[in-house]
């Protein structure tokens, strides 16, 4: 631990499920022959660029699939342990998990996050079955499962009142988050699970892993993709956020569930150049594996 937190790195983590079915970790049922090897390949690389700083205290994610209707919530129970199964792809998509969450950092975020004015609830239930997509991109980013994590839930504000709204919470929470970590000596390092682009196809070859079938569902929604990474190659995250209420509507985004822009906020919306590691389709939708290194910080944008 040092004196004053600090944010070790940010990583827009998105979490397919099918990533984890083509990993074949011992943790996960079903077992596949390969695929979006792309994807993987970003995550290997992601991992070997983490590995080249001091290990983590903390990892903190904000989860798409946390979806919390009254204000942000907090897992608040030391450990978890149980099957996660996902709703939509449970073929690919059946995965037992044991974690422990640092309930300390947890419980101080949803205080300052609260402090800020966010409406925010700690999640108290020990019965709770933590949601698939904080699992899958804690599994992709580090999967010895050795370091506690802080899971924070995706508020509804973006459906019911508008993007911008949803926009303006999500930066003071990142704001929020920033601090608690600064106050706590802790090394975290956070992750945004979202996806980019999200159209998907609605059906799913007879073998999920076959790569033949595999491509942007359309090619409007690349370019948005594109323009998106662009931005954030170039340490135009200010910009990026200017364009991101349209960006959502024009490629039905799962940034919508706020994810990216908590990591933005927590950033300090860097001008810095992100790595973007990979990008890649998972049943039509864009995926992107991009870190940010705060150590190459010169100034908010
Ligand atoms: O939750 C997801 C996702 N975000 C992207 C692709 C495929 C499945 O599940
Ligand atoms: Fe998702």
């Amino acid at each position: 631990m040092t004196a004053r937190g600090e944010i070790i790195a940010g990583v827009l983590a998105p979490h397919p499920p099918h990533l984890i079915y083509a990993e074949n970790p011992p943790q996960n049922e079903p077992r596949s022959e390969c695929g979006w090897e792309g994807l993987r390949w970003g995550y290997k690389r992601l991992r070997r660029s983490l590995a080249r700083r001091p290990d983590p205290d903390v990892i903190i994610v904000h989860s798409p699939h946390w979806k919390t209707t009254m204000g942000t919530h907090f897992l608040g129970v030391e450990h978890f342990s149980s099957l996660s199964v996902d709703p939509i792809f449970p073929n690919l998509f059946r995965f037992h998990y044991d974690l422990t969450v640092d309930v300390t950092l947890s419980r101080a975020i949803c205080a300052e996050a609260a402090e800020a004015g966010l409406v925010t609830k700690m999640m108290n239930n020990p019965d709770f079955r933590v949601d698939y997509g904080a699992i899958i991109a804690c599994h992709l980013v580090r999967p010895a499962w050795d370091i506690p994590i802080v899971c924070i839930s995706s508020n509804r504000a973006y459906y019911d009142f508008s993007n911008e709204v949803g926009e303006a919470q999500m930066l003071a929470l990142g704001a929020a988050t920033a601090r608690a970590v600064e106050k706590s000596g802790k090394r975290a390092l956070l992750l945004a699970s979202n996806s980019l682009s999200h159209r998907h196809f609605t059906l799913e070859p007879t073998l999920p892993e076959d790569m033949s079938r595999e491509h942007p569902y359309h090619h409007g929604q690349y370019l948005w993709d594109m323009q998106v990474l662009e931005l954030m190659e170039q340490g135009r995250t200010r910009e990026l956020l200017d364009i991101m209420p349209d960006y959502i509507e024009q490629t039905v985004s799962e940034c919508k569930e706020g994810s990216l822009t908590w990591l933005l906020g927590a950033l300090g919306v860097p001008a810095y150049p992100a790595e973007v590691h990979a990008y890649g389709s998972v049943i039509g939708t864009g995926n992107a594996i991009v870190e940010w290194d705060p150590a190459l910080a010169g100034g908010a944008a």
